[in-house]
C-alpha cells in the first residue's frame, strides 16, 4: 500500500472504526446495533462529541428503514465512508456511516502474473481500462521490471465503474494484488503481507481470480499451487460462495484459441475450475471480459457486455454473506499448527504402515486361502457344469414324466370319472343289493322256517318211515304170509282144481250113469 498522507489516515481511522466494532457485542447474537451501547462505546474509545446525533442517526435509520442497523451493516458503510472521508473526524464519520444507504462491498483481486488484475481494478473503479493512466491501478506488459507491474497491494474505494447510473449509489473497495508466482516474490512472502492487510480491512464480500486464455490453454501446476497457498492463506472451508472467476481477453478465446464453447468449457473446467474447486471447496461461476478499448473496436458491443457482467458479479456477491477475516491466523503459526498436524499425521503413517504390513500378512493368508477356494470353487464349478448337464438331462426326463404324469394324469382323470360313475352304478347296485339281501334274508328266514318244517316232517317222516318199514316189514311177513297163503291157496286151488276135476269127471260119469238109468237125481 502506497504510504500516502491520506492512506495513513484512512488506516488509524480504521483501526480506531474496528476497536469500536470489536467491542460491539450483541447478546442476543442477531448483530443488530443498540444506539446506546454505540455510544457508551464511542465514549469510551475517547469520541466524545456529537453522541447525541449518533444515537438519533440510529434511531431514525431504524425508522426510516424499518430495519434496524446491524454490526455488518456498519462495519461495510463504516469502512466507504472512512475511505470516502479519511479527513473527517471519526464522529462525524460514525454519524454518516450510520445514515448512508449505499452498497459497498470489498472485492480481492487475485491471479497470477499479469492476467489483468489491475486492468480489471481500474476497469471495476472507473468503468474503463486505460493502460496508459497511472491514476488508479497501474497496469503494463506482463513481466514488466521482471517483477510484474503491480509490486505491492493497491487499495483504493470507489463507485462501482465511476457509479455513471442514477439508481442507488454502489461502492466498492478493490484489493489489487501482485501476480502470483513472481520469481521475485514468493507467494508465501506475498501471501503473507495479503493476509496482514485483509485480516485489517476484517471482511471481504468478493474474490474474483483473474484468468486469461494462457491459463485456459493447459492445466498447470502454477495455477494450482497458487490457488492452494491462497486458500490456505485465507483459512475458509469454503471461499468458492464468494469466488468468481474472471477470463480477461474474453474476445479472443473463440475462435482464436477453441473451436467453440463447448471445448472451451472443457478446457476451462480442466485448467481453471478443477484446481479452484480443489483449493476452494467448491466451483465458481466465470465471467468472459473483454477490457482493453482495443478489444472494442472491431466489436464495439464488449464495452457494454463488459459492464453488464461486472455489474451482475456486483449485485450477485451482495446477496452473499462476507468472509469474516479477523480470525486468520498468522502463516507462520498455521504452518507450525500444519507441522504439528504433519508430525501426528506422520506417527498415524508409522502405525498405519504397521497396520499394513500386518494386514498384508493377513492378505498374503487370505490370497492363498482365497487360491484354495479359488480352485475348489473351480472344482464346484466343474461338477456344478457337470450337475447342470444332468439337471439339463433330468430337466428332459422330467418334461418326458410330466408328460407322462399328464397323459396318466387325464387317464386316471377319465378312470376316475368312470370309476365314479362305475361307484355310482355300484352304490346303486349296491343298494339293489341290500334289498335283494333283504330280500334273501326274508327267503332265508323263510327257509329256515321251511328247513325248521321238513326237518320236522323229516322227523315225522322218519317216524312214518321207521312206522312204514315196520309196515313194510309186517307187509313182507304180510306178503311172504300171503305168498304162502297164496302158494297154499294155489295148492289149494290146483287141488280144489283137481277136486273139481275129479268132481268134473265124477259128473261126467254120473250124467253117463244117469243117462243110463233114465231120470235125473240131483245131488
Ligand atoms: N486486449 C486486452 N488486453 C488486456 C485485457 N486485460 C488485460 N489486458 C492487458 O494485459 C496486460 C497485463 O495486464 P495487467 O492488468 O497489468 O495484469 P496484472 O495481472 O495486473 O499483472 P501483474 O500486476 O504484473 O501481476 C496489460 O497490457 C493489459 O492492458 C483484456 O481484456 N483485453
Ligand atoms: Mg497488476
Amino acid at each position: 500500500m502506497r504510504k500516502t498522507k491520506t492512506t495513513a489516515n484512512v488506516s488509524a481511522k480504521w483501526d480506531h472504526c474496528c476497536r469500536i466494532l470489536d467491542n460491539l457485542i450483541d447478546f442476543d447474537g442477531s448483530g443488530v446495533i443498540e444506539g446506546l451501547s454505540l455510544i457508551n462505546i464511542l465514549e469510551r474509545t475517547g469520541i466524545t462529541d456529537n453522541l447525541d446525533q449518533i444515537l438519533a442517526a440510529v434511531e431514525s435509520r431504524n425508522e426510516q428503514t424499518g430495519e434496524p442497523l446491524t454490526k455488518g451493516l456498519l462495519e461495510t458503510n463504516l469502512f466507504a465512508t472512512v475511505q470516502q472521508f479519511p479527513t473527517f473526524p471519526l464522529d462525524k464519520i460514525f454519524e454518516m456511516a450510520i445514515q448512508q444507504d449505499i452498497d459497498h462491498q470489498v472485492i480481492l483481486i487475485i491471479g497470477l502474473l499479469g492476467r489483468g488484475k489491475s486492468a480489471l481494478s481500474q476497469f471495476l473503479v472507473t468503468g474503463e481500462h486505460d493502460s496508459e493512466s497511472d491514476d488508479t491501478f497501474i497496469s503494463g506488459e506482463m513481466g514488466h521490471n521482471g517483477g510484474g507491474v503491480t509490486t505491492d497491494f493497491w487499495i483504493g474505494h470507489y463507485p462501482l465503474m465511476g457509479n455513471t447510473g442514477t439508481e442507488r449509489q454502489r461502492f466498492i473497495t478493490v484489493i489489487d494484488t501482485p501476480g502470483g508466482n513472481d520469481e521475485n516474490i514468493p507467494n508465501f512472502e506475498n501471501f503473507k503481507r495479503l493476509q496482514s492487510v485483509i485480516k485489517r480491512i476484517r471482511f471481504i464480500n468478493t474474490i474474483l481470480l483473474v484468468v486469461s486464455p494462457q491459463d485456459i490453454m493447459r492445466r498447470t501446476e502454477t495455477l494450482n499451487t497458487y490457488l492452494q497457498e491462497f486458500a490456505l492463506m485465507m483459512q475458509q472451508k469454503n471461499l468458492a460462495a464468494n469466488t468468481a472467476v474472471c477470463v480477461t481477453r474474453g474476445n479472443t478465446l473463440i475462435p482464436v484459441y477453441f473451436p467453440n464453447v463447448q471445448r472451451f468449457e472443457q478446457a476451462l473446467e480442466q485448467s481453471v475450475l478443477n484446481p479452484l474447486t480443489e483449493a476452494f471447496g467448491d466451483s465458481a461461476e466465470y465471467f468472459m471480459l473483454s477490457l482493453a478499448k482495443a478489444d472494442y473496436m472491431v466489436q464495439p458491443e464488449l464495452e457494454e457486455q463488459t459492464k453488464e457482467r461486472l455489474l451482475e458479479i456486483y449485485t450477485k456477491f451482495m446477496q452473499i454473506k462476507a468472509i469474516d477475516c479477523q480470525q486468520m491466523v498468522s502463516l507462520e503459526t498455521r504452518i507450525r499448527l500444519l507441522i504439528q498436524k504433519h508430525v501426528a499425521l506422520e506417527t498415524e503413517h508409522k502405525q498405519m504402515t504397521e497396520d499394513l504390513s500386518q494386514t498384508k500378512e493377513t492378505l498374503a493368508e487370505t490370497e492363498k486361502d482365497l487360491e484354495e477356494t479359488q480352485n475348489t470353487l473351480s472344482e464346484t464349478e466343474e461338477t456344478l457344469h457337470r450337475t447342470a448337464e444332468s439337471l439339463d438331462d433330468t430337466k428332459d426326463a422330467l418334461d418326458r414324466e410330466k408328460k407322462n404324469y399328464d397323459e396318466t394324469f387325464l387317464l386316471l382323470q377319465a378312470e376316475r370319472e368312470e370309476r365314479q360313475k362305475y361307484s355310482e352304478q355300484l352304490e346303486a347296485e349296491r343298494m339293489e343289493h341290500g334289498e335283494t339281501r333283504l330280500k334273501w334274508e326274508n327267503e332265508v328266514e323263510e327257509h329256515h322256517q321251511t328247513q325248521f318244517r321238513l326237518e320236522t316232517e323229516i322227523r315225522n317222516h322218519k317216524t312214518t318211515k321207521t312206522d312204514l318199514e315196520t309196515k313194510d316189514e309186517m307187509l313182507e311177513e304180510n306178503r311172504v304170509f300171503i305168498k304162502t297163503t297164496k302158494q297154499e291157496l294155489e295148492a289149494e286151488q290146483q287141488k280144489l282144481e283137481e277136486a273139481r276135476k275129479d268132481i268134473e269127471k265124477l259128473n261126467a260119469k254120473n250124467r253117463k250113469l244117469e243117462s243110463k238109468k233114465g231120470g235125473c237125481i240131483i245131488s
